[in-house]
């Protein structure tokens, strides 16, 4: 070979090489991209693209069109980072929870936590982990498993159907809200504080219109959230939340000296009970110090604990009836074929408990199916990185906020049929004779190191009110009423617009029973 040859030859490796270098560069250089920016100005950050008659869950899912399945936008002065889509929701949720456990401090959770002493809302930190760690443990004692928990639901069941019975009797249609809150408010309240309230007690209408205000309020991203300086001027809207966290404050606070006054090592009457055992054992252990770091909680931890325990109990199970019932009335056709299983497996000579639910697929499938089409949390609450991090190929810098949009996840196109139309039978198997998953794209009560704490009592509270409910009654919108809206008002919890029912009741539930069967 001469000389040229080997030149040529030296010149291609050398080229070769330099090219496969900068090929690499540049992956790796497109590896490390931001998420792609909605256009944002100084100060008001991309408010002016964020303008729409649209609620944000929707105009989000909308955004990916323009902008790809995750994007990001600044809210004043923070970046956050929008994800419509289940790979990188699992990302962010499990495959890097902890990096993603972070929570954004905002003025009205502060109000509401005082400064994120809470779980739902407190940011990550070793008081955090250790404060988790003892209420799973409490509510597991008293969870899924538990026959006292069955039998409290079952009580107020009995009570929820004598109601619609009486209010079925005089011919009058119902507003089912209000009673259906104070189901589940007794199921909470006997849980935590060992009580419970009776129709038209002054202190359950109080907590009523409390809670309301509250969720009215409260981190639903409001400008006040996005712009704190706009707290010194007067804001209807935060005075209001102040004013009903006072009463709630005073009402748990009320509960908590009580249970105190009369606490005992030996007896544990409830969810209350376990929790100051807890903090109690820990601070006589010792066990409260992680790394030489203490991580003692305050009284002030315990009662914003309660009040998480008690606001998400009630909001969440609250709202997710109301859809069923919502789209219940919708799809009669849905209702009555729930009616005929009820039928077939338990006949009218006794009620529904836990152990039918087995026995009970299409029913099952319909509470899936509502909590995917009407997701409580449909943006779950913002997520912070705590440090810097990835989405997929994205670079995400310390600070960044994440909302991951459950709505999205679960109305994705690319994952489920026609996903706005109500079908529970997408969550059977083929046979119809049990249940499935059709999709991963679908976290109702999320998942990873902040999942949801009352799934187990949740899913039990929704089959046994659903099914004694529907054992007994058939729902329907009263003669010349239209139909329910089924849009939604959006919050922290999106919940149905308020409407009346009439319950009539079924063939061999004509009479009011006084006896539970
Ligand atoms: C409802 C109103 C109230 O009185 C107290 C709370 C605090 C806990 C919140 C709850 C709220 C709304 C639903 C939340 C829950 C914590 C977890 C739950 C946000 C504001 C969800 O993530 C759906």
């Amino acid at each position: 070979m001469d000389m040229a040859w080997i030149w040529c030859l030296l010149v291609f490796t050398v080229a070769g090489l330099a090219l496969l270098a900068l090929h690499l560069r540049l992956k790796r250089a497109g590896r490390s991209q931001e998420p792609p920016n909605l256009p944002s100005f100084p100060l008001i950050g991309s408010l002016l693209s964020l303008r729409s008659p649209h609620p944000p869950h929707l105009l989000f899912k909308e955004l990916q069109k323009k902008y790809g399945q995750t994007y990001s936008l600044m809210m004043g002065s923070h970046r956050v980072v929008i994800v419509n889509q289940h790979v990188h929701a699992k990302e962010v949720l499990l495959k890097r929870g902890k990096v993603f456990a972070g929570r954004p401090r905002t003025v009205t959770t502060d109000v509401l936590t005082r400064n994120g002493k809470d779980i739902a809302f407190g940011n990550y930190s070793p008081t955090w982990r250790f404060h988790r760690k003892i209420v799973h443990g409490a509510l597991c004692m008293f969870g899924e498993g538990s026959a006292s928990i069955e039998r409290i639901i079952c009580v107020e069941a009995q009570s929820l159907c004598s109601v619609l019975s009486e209010a079925a009797g005089a011919g009058v249609a119902l507003d089912l809200s209000p009673e259906l809150t104070r189901a589940v408010t007794n199921v909470i309240c006997s849980l935590c504080f060992n009580s419970c309230y009776c129709r038209g007690d002054p202190e359950f209408e109080a907590m009523l219109s409390y809670s309301q205000g509250i969720v009215d309020t409260v981190a639903k991203d409001s400008l006040v959230d996005i712009f704190p300086w706009l707290q010194i001027f007067p804001n209807a809207d935060l005075h209001l939340l102040k004013h009903c966290v006072a009463i709630r404050d005073k009402l748990l606070q009320k509960k908590y000296d009580e249970h105190k006054a009369d606490y005992s090592d030996h007896v544990q009457r409830d969810l209350l009970d376990a929790l100051l055992r807890a903090k109690r054992s820990a601070e006589n252990n010792n066990t409260a110090e992680i790394g030489g770091e203490s991580v003692g909680l305050s009284d002030d931890h315990l009662l914003m604990t309660v009040g998480d325990i008690f606001g998400a109990g009630v909001e969440t199970t609250t709202t997710v009836l109301k859809w069923a019932v919502t789209y219940l009335i919708h799809h009669p056709e849905i209702q009555s074929r729930i009616q005929d299983e009820l039928d077939v497996n338990i006949g009218v000579d006794r009620s529904p408990q836990l152990s039918d639910r087995g026995g009970l697929p299409y029913l099952e499938a319909t509470i899936r199916e509502v909590l995917r089409i009407r997701p409580v949390s449909p943006l779950l609450i913002p997520h912070v990185a705590l440090s810097d991090t990835s989405i997929g190929d994205f670079t995400v810098r310390k600070g960044t906020r994440v909302i991951i949009n459950l709505w999205a996840l679960h109305h994705d196109e690319k994952e489920w049929d026609n996903p706005d139309v109500f079908d529970p039978g997408r969550f059977l198997n083929s046979k119809g004779t049990g249940l499935s998953i059709p999709s991963s794209s679908y976290l109702p009560f999320g998942v990873g190191i902040r999942v949801c704490l009352g799934e187990a009592l949740a899913k039990m509270e929704l089959f046994l009110f659903l099914s004694w409910i529907l054992q007994r009654f058939t729902l329907s919108v009263p003669p010349n009423h239209s139909l329910p809206s089924l849009e939604g008002k959006f919050g922290v919890v999106l919940q149905p617009v308020k409407y009346t029912v009439k319950a009539t009741p079924r063939p061999g539930w004509e009479r009011p029973r006084s006896q539970a069967r």
